[in-house]
């Protein structure tokens, strides 16, 4: 049924489809009045930035006729929700989503056109809402897009910082951190909810007091209050489904707070110690692991956290007034990591001190309505808070934790395991120490009625390693649900050529069912698909090639072969292990300039952690290495290495469609799915990568032969580990020794040796605690298969195509009817017009 394929010539951006005239000529006039009557200025003077708000104006229109639509259908029926509980959500940009699940890209492309506008450079005027560090935060936004077009009703809340992830600068190889201010100039698409502001009391100390009869009971007593302002994102879903909301909390100052010091003429005094309350929501803390016991960052936690219950209490009792035998029925709460674990002592606390109920029955209904989804092993990523920090902010919740854990200990485990102490003390909410401390995920635990992984593997190893004894106790409540991605933002926004072939393979509404694209199997072997298939990456690739000479003024040749790799930079996932390739790679070009190799890019993008000094070292170390190769004519341009500035959501949207090879390095057992390999692979980029996280998944579908799988598995690195010596390695191989000794010279960077030598240092004197020298030598061999196969064109694009043919799973569409399904027991409720 399919037309001869190689016939539409689609660039990057390009669709050929025909586009409706009066659709087009509404549009214009639309943006046209916004332009003049919300934005106040005219065509003729209008700044790009002014026609980009006119056009999220015109979007409104529509987003907020369908918000009131879904908001009544599911007050009329009283429907179960969901609340997703995120510290973050990094949801980038809006426009060019929004549009596209609107179905009215091309519609907006083809009405600016006609002002003598591009759609795309207009769209570049809108910041990217950083509030996320990378993966956790980028998921919670993908499960937002999800939820609305699978028509569940939920409500995403997390905190409106007014300064996201912040801006990467690279000054003289190095990274210069500087604040993102994405609402400087207002941010369009929210609005602020002032009849659901919230009043969080905070401090203080608790009062014992004998009841009537009594019965003793705890009376707070805080020392101040923070008022909370709700901002409201409303996400669309795919064709207009229904519209979620993601609203979030700012914090201000509250009349009540430091009312003493106000009262006593301290007007100016007071006015300064508003600004306490109003840090609150400043900054979101730069780290993708752990933050260490930072009081504020403990505050922003419960800040938001508290504002959402209430949120969720005042909803549920305006339906079901003080009668709370339902609630557990109604709401369901997922934690995203232990960041919101303080809503459990929450809902607690609001349950029994606010509402009157027992504590038996708030147990009943706290038990039942949490869900706890892990993102880490990493034995220092697990959140634990000192006690001495609860007493000091919040009292009555430590009380309730006490409590909690106390009927645990004395409850469940000692019926299970009579007076064993040991396991007591492992399992207990708190650790005993020099500090006593509070373990978040223990309580997470012990409160969920489900716990998951976010990937087979890492599933496997939640109940396994990192929580075996809680398993033996509940094997029920441990659970897996992989991860997944939009395929509306990951494929259909950002790579538009593609769209269109799946569009002619596989129908148009593979967006909604991703698993309809695996017909594209079908032509994997022909050479007119094919063809079609590595002209789209062609095409993606020269327009990158732009961008990189923009950002960087290093040139890169679009015949070349593309390596990607862009994340958090971290020792786990081994930037390093591929820098360490490249050099070797580079000292082979060097002893042989005429070797016939395949012209390769590397393309780094990465944010360090500002504290994070050996990932810092690693980012000069890049810069420093691909200065000397990009400049070294001795290679004739056989090898590029740019280093991006400021990787982000909306630079991800450029490079991932562009790539050859995605690279997954993490050592085995330490990526708990990763997602960006998904987006990879979809996009028709070949995984090199190790057995870890989700790459396992992606190869169990795409297939091995098509991937480039290396390095030791999770069970052989968990065996090496105890008994690994980097020296062996350093010792029995000549190139790897060279290698690194490398690092230790002043070649990359001539007047300054030793500038490298940390790296050096961290995998021979510091153990390696990664094994980087152990997978190195199964590291050049994977990548000498890549090269292999690159040169041989057809067999190469019938793998990129088989890789983007079967990632149909991993839509977050899947991920999220998973979680539906089988931890929320959710019914989607179709929204009436
Ligand atoms: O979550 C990531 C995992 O590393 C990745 O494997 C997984 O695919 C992804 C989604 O499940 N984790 C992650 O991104 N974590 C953070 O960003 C993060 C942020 C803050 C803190 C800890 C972790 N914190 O303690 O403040």
């Amino acid at each position: 049924p399919v037309k001869a394929a190689a016939k539409t010539s689609t660039s990057a951006t390009q669709t050929t489809a025909t586009v409706d005239k009066a659709q087009v000529k509404a549009f214009k006039e639309q943006v046209e009045k916004h332009l003049r009557t919300t934005i106040g200025t005219s065509p003729v003077k209008a700044s790009k930035l002014a026609w980009w708000q006119a056009v999220v104006a015109t979007v409104n229109e529509d987003i907020f006729g369908r918000l009131t639509d879904t908001q009544q259908t599911h007050a009329k029926n009283d429907t179960r929700a969901v609340h997703y509980l995120s510290a973050e959500f990094l949801m980038g940009r809006l426009t060019i989503n929004n549009l596209t699940n609107l179905e009215k890209f091309d519609v907006a492309r083809e009405a600016l056109k006609e002002f003598g506008l591009d759609i795309n450079e207009i769209c570049e005027e809108e910041p990217d809402m950083a509030l996320g560090n990378g993966g956790l935060g980028r998921l919670a936004a993908c499960f937002m897009d999800s939820l609305a077009t699978c028509n569940y009703p939920c409500v995403g809340y997390g905190i409106h910082y007014e300064n996201g992830l912040f801006r990467q600068e690279i000054r003289a190889g190095k990274q210069v951190e500087r604040p993102d201010s994405w609402r400087e100039y207002g941010c369009p698409w929210e609005a602020c909810r002032p009849e659901s502001v919230q009043n969080i009391p905070l401090g203080g100390y608790v009062e014992k007091q004998t009841a009537p009869d009594g019965s003793q009971c705890s009376v707070w007593h805080p020392s101040s209050m923070i008022k909370g302002v709700p901002w409201d994102i409303p996400v669309v879903g795919y064709r207009g489904s229904s519209v979620a909301i993601l609203r979030l909390w700012e914090s201000r100052s509250t009349e009540q707070f430091n009312w003493d010091v106000f009262n006593a003429g301290g007007y100016v005094d007071a006015q300064a110690e508003k600004s306490l309350a109003e840090t609150i929501s400043k900054v979101l803390y730069p780290n993708d692991s752990t933050e260490a016991g930072k009081e504020l960052r403990l505050t922003q936690q419960y800040f938001f956290c508290a504002c959402s219950l209430r949120d969720i209490l005042r909803r549920y009792k305006r339906s079901h007034h003080n009668d709370f035998s339902e609630f557990a029925a109604k709401i369901a709460i997922q934690l995203n990591d232990t960041h919101p674990t303080i809503a459990i002592p929450e809902l607690m606390r609001l349950l029994i001190d606010e509402e009157g109920l027992s504590y038996d029955q708030a147990w009943d209904i706290t038990s039942k309505t949490f869900n706890y989804t892990n993102h880490t092993l990493l034995p220092e990523a697990l959140e634990k808070w000192p006690v001495y920090i609860f007493e000091k902010l919040l009292p009555r919740h430590l009380e309730l934790i006490y409590e909690i854990n106390f009927r645990f200990l004395n409850g469940p485990v000692e019926a299970k395991w009579p007076g064993n102490n040991e396991i007591k003390s492992r399992l207990s909410i708190i650790e005993e120490g020099e500090v006593r401390k509070v373990r978040m995920a223990n309580l997470c635990v012990i409160t969920s009625e489900h716990v998951n992984g976010v990937a087979k593997i890492h599933s496997k190893l939640v109940k396994e390693n990192l929580f075996p004894d809680y398993a033996q106790l509940w094997p029920n409540k441990f659970c897996n649900v992989t991860n997944g991605v939009t395929p509306r933002r990951w494929i259909l926004s950002c790579n538009r050529g593609l769209a269109e072939l799946y569009n002619d393979v596989a129908g148009k509404d593979w967006p909604l069912d991703l698993d309809k694209c695996e017909v594209l199997k079908k032509y994997a072997d022909k050479k007119e698909y094919q063809d079609r298939f590595m002209k789209i990456k062609h095409d993606n690739k020269v327009a990158l090639a732009k961008t990189i000479k923009e950002l960087t003024g290093v040139e890169v040749d679009p015949n070349a072969m593309f390596d990607v790799q862009v994340k958090r930079l971290h020792e786990y996932k081994r930037q390093h292990l591929n820098l360490l390739y490249i050099m070797s790679l580079y000292k082979s070009l060097l002893e042989d300039p005429d070797q016939d190799i395949v012209p390769q890019v590397f393309i780094f993008g990465a944010k360090a952690a500002p504290a994070y000094t050996l990932a810092k070292d690693i980012i000069f170390a890049i810069n420093a290495v691909g200065e000397k190769i990009n400049n070294d004519l001795r290679i004739k341009g056989k090898l590029k290495v740019v280093f991006l500035p400021n990787y982000r959501v909306s630079l991800a949207e450029k490079i991932i469609p562009a790539a050859d090879i995605s690279e997954q390095i993490s050592t085995a057992g330490y990526e708990a799915s990763g997602t960006s390999n998904m987006k990879f692979s979809m996009n028709g980029a070949l995984t090199l990568g190790t057995m870890d996280g989700a790459n396992i998944e992606i190869v169990e579908q795409a297939g091995i032969e098509n991937n480039f799988i290396f390095g030791l598995s999770v069970d052989e690195v968990l065996e090496l580990k105890p008994r690994y010596n980097p020296w062996d390695y350093y010792n029995a191989d000549h190139d790897l020794k060279a290698v690194v000794d490398w690092l230790d010279s002043d070649f990359f960077t001539p007047g300054q040796p030793g500038a490298l030598s940390s790296i050096k240092t961290s995998l021979l004197n510091n153990g390696d605690p990664f094994l980087v020298l152990a997978d190195f030598a199964s590291y050049k061999e994977a990548h000498q298969r890549a090269q292999k196969l690159f040169k041989d064109k057809a067999k190469w694009a019938r793998a990129a195509m088989i890789n983007s043919a079967t990632m149909g799973i991993f839509s977050s569409d899947r991920s999220i009817r998973d979680y539906a399904e089988n931890i929320w027991t959710l019914r989607s409720q179709i929204v009436k017009k």
